[in-house]
């Protein structure tokens, strides 16, 4: 990774600028140097910035931290630098707000920020997940108004992003993608943009909505599959069924079955957000996704159940909430990183308080919102524990060790401990439908 100096006009068609550089951004940047681009990576976090050109990734990935410190790119907060470029792809956030709204508030400023420096004749990119609709409605209209006609003076298209973090098998390299245009031109030009530098499928959809409604689609395919186990959970625990087993079960049918597993809840900024932006822009056409919103529903009552479920653990105890030191297993919205966005944790660790609990709190991944800084600590402090992230360090706790530390109650809501070891050493184990 070097500074660089400014790209010289002709060198264009080989100058690439990646507007955000997080789990998304940063991968695409560093496969685009790697194919031989000329790329300038723009964030509007300074200490990003800082970090990146002092050759370090800011966040827990040392896959991508390594292939970073091989590549060259220019790195920088100031939107002048994106000047020389000719292709801008757009890798920034697409959250929702307190009311569960799409906050279209990074991809207008990225899209702002593009539209000032793209000079003519520009491909622009849009990757972030979004909802049919936004490229034509928000992104092209935020482009003209600076000038910059789509078609006459640049093209814009759209790939949705499908990074999914810590997966070491499906990477921005080897994950096929769709791609969608406003204009014949921009297809073809994203087409092969795409091609020189992935080693996947790359499917030009027939219109951009199509390509935006792809990832939505995915996602909330995702979001009610696990919303189904969640319900069958919730029925299993009644009925003295293991969801587990049953799953297992319904997997060795060859066919037409796709396994989903129970938690105490969907996090990350994917699942439980996406469906969001279809469902409002639905509404705005009229239609009104009930079964997507159940799902949410459904998935966002996990984290309030996995509490509940603590409450009636203790009772057989004959104990309460109430003053108890609750040892909360993770913070991370799924195993193995850092990442805490929509996290179940969250929600958790509000419940356990409005009940009188005092958690205790550890994970590896997670130190800020550790209270403790390692297992055996939280071992030691705790009565009772709550799995809440299936990382591997809390999948090897043993029913030994946990008993040692004089704690007789174990929430598990990764289903991620081994059931019958727990319950034979005489501790009260509670899985999520299990
Ligand atoms: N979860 C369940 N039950 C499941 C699967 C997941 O409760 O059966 C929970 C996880 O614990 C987590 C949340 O849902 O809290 C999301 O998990 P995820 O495995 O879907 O992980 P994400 O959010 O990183 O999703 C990404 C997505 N990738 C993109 O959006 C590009 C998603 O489309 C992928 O399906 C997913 O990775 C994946 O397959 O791992």
């Amino acid at each position: 990774m070097t500074a660089r100096r400014p790209v010289p006009p002709r060198a264009r068609g080989r100058a690439v600028a990646v507007i955000g550089l997080g789990y998304v951004g940063l991968p695409l940047a560093c496969l685009a140097a790697e194919k031989g681009f000329t790329v300038t990576g723009f964030d509007v976090d300074r200490r990003k910035i800082s970090k990146l050109a002092a050759g370090r990734i800011p966040f827990d990935d040392p896959r991508l931290a390594r292939w970073y410190r091989k590549v060259s790119m220019r790195v920088t907060a100031n939107p002048a630098d994106l000047a020389g470029c000719g292709t801008f792809v757009i890798c920034v956030p697409t959250p929702v707000n307190q009311r569960s709204h799409p906050d279209l508030g990074p991809v207008l400023a990225a899209t702002e920020t593009v539209g000032r420096f793209a000079p003519k004749g520009s491909l622009v990119i849009l990757e972030s997940t979004v909802n049919p609709g936004v490229c034509e409605e928000v992104v092209a209209p935020a482009l003209e108004r600076l000038g910059r006609r789509v078609g006459p003076d640049l093209s814009l298209a759209h790939c949705p992003e499908r990074i999914n973090p810590g997966d070491k098998r499906w990477t921005v390299r080897n994950i096929p993608r769709v791609l969608g245009a406003l204009d014949a031109n921009g297809l073809k030009r994203a087409a092969a943009f795409y091609r020189k530098i992935l080693e996947a499928e790359v499917k030009p959809m027939a219109s951009i909505r199509a390509a935006e409604a792809v990832k939505i689609v995915e996602n909330a395919f995702r979001d009610v599959n696990i919303a189904f186990v969640n319900e069958l959970a919730r029925s299993f625990d009644q009925l003295g069924i293991d969801v587990l087993e049953v799953i297992e079960g319904a997997k060795t049918k060859p066919f037409a079955f796709l396994a989903h597993y129970p938690s105490c809840g969907v996090g990350g900024h994917c699942i439980p957000v996406d469906p969001y932006y279809l469902i409002e822009r639905a509404k705005l056409s009229g239609f009104d996704h009930r079964f997507l919103r159940l799902a949410r529903e459904t998935n966002d009552a996990m984290p309030g159940y996995t509490v509940d479920l603590l409450v009636r653990a203790l009772r057989q105890r004959r104990r309460s909430l109430r003053g108890a030191k609750i040892g909360v297993l993770g913070v991370a919205y799924k195993a193995s990183i850092d990442d805490v966005r929509e996290s179940p944790a969250f929600k958790i660790l509000h419940r356990l308080k409005e009940f009188g609990a005092t958690p205790v709190v550890y994970d590896p991944f997670v130190p800020e919102h550790s209270t403790v800084g390692s297992l055996a600590e939280l071992l030691k402090k705790a009565s009772a524990l709550l799995l809440v992230t299936d990382h591997a360090p809390f999948r090897r706790l043993s029913p030994a060790r946990v008993k040692a530390n004089g704690i007789d109650v174990v929430v598990d809501g990764k289903n991620a401990l081994n059931a019958g070891a727990f319950r034979r050493a005489h501790i009260t184990y509670q899985g999520i439908g299990r």
